[in-house]
């Protein structure tokens, strides 16, 4: 269930089979923009579907989120990771080949009042679940240890099935030692998701991730963004509230109105307990994910 180490070289495609895989592009399904270019959606000659990112102009910023896009997740493979199929580096052009995920992103799921109620409590601990797992597996099981420090809902992608996948490895960090923390005096990510230490300090590790995956968490049970936005003008007050709302008894107002038919006040509970042990604001007080999976797989979640 960790996922297979992946050994084979990363396949080469050429320009040429990209150019009739999308329709030289200009035809092709246009499916958003992504961090360092356009994404494409194509179609290889053995009918398989997939997903192109080309990278628009050789920017040294954009050159940069390529080439570390494809050293880390060229080494990965996991069922909760969107997987690369290669890339094609011809002249001018830099384009990275992904499986396609038929269901885009899973912000669109919980921001769009159309399509939220397509996801009831069941799905969406399916998918809180598998993006744990894809979290630890970046953490903990590969060879090498990662850091993502840009997990938000827009980079989690839902396969047909409404598998999680998470994408975008632009700014990850990869650690080979035991020796996961770093510090950049060039902060990249996003706001709302980006933990106090790491959006004031620089300062990123395993917890700076969970923070984030706390975000997420709550986002999917609440249906509402930034749930845990820190210091930021009367902002605070919506983790304030989440937790005040909690600690009076009262987490179901917390809740995705679309969901309470689909769940227990148990359950709700239990989940939006992790979510808001992972947010907490000093870092050494956020679970590991090696706890969030254990803790998702238990009974009962021990308060710190
Ligand atoms: O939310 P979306 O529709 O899903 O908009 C973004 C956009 O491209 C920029 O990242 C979509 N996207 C990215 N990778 C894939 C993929 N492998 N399969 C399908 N859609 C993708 C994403």
């Amino acid at each position: 269930e960790l996922g297979r180490q992946k050994d084979q070289e990363l396949p080469l495609f050429s320009f040429s089979t990209i150019q009739t895989a999308t329709n030289d592009f200009a035809k092709a399904t246009k499916l958003g923009e992504g961090g360092f270019g356009p994404v494409y959606k194509g179609l290889l000659p053995e009918g398989q579907e997939i997903a192109v990112k080309r990278l628009s102009e050789i920017s040294r910023q954009g050159l940069e989120e390529f080439k570390n896009e494809v050293s880390v997740i060229c080494k990965l493979q996991h069922r909760n990771l969107v997987r690369l199929l290669g890339c094609c580096i011809e002249g001018e052009e830099s384009i990275l080949i992904y499986e396609y995920m038929p269901n885009k992103s899973l912000d669109s799921f919980i921001f769009d009042s159309t399509k939220r109620s397509i996801l009831d409590w069941r799905r969406r601990m399916h998918i809180i679940e598998g993006i744990a797992q894809g979290l630890l597996y970046l953490h903990k099981y590969s060879r090498l240890r990662i850091i993502h420090r840009d997990l938000k809902t827009s980079n989690i992608l839902l396969d047909s099935d409404m598998n999680p996948k998470i994408s975008d490895f632009g700014m990850a960090r990869i650690f080979t030692d035991n020796d996961t923390k770093g510090k950049t005096s060039r902060v990249v990510g996003t706001f709302g998701y980006m933990s106090p230490e790491y959006a004031m300090g620089g300062l990123f590790s395993e917890k700076s991730d969970v923070f984030s995956f706390g975000v997420i968490l709550l986002e999917i049970i609440s249906g509402k963004k930034n749930v845990a936005l820190f210091e930021v003008d009367n902002q605070l007050n919506l983790l304030g509230n989440a937790w005040n709302l909690w600690k009076e008894g009262k987490s179901m107002e917390l809740v995705d109105s679309t969901l309470t038919a689909s769940c227990s006040s148990r359950e709700v509970t239990r989940c939006l307990q992790m979510g808001l042990l992972c947010v907490q604001e000093r870092a050494t007080d956020r679970p590991t994910m090696a706890d969030v999976v254990s803790m998702l797989s238990n009974e009962t979640i021990a308060m710190a």
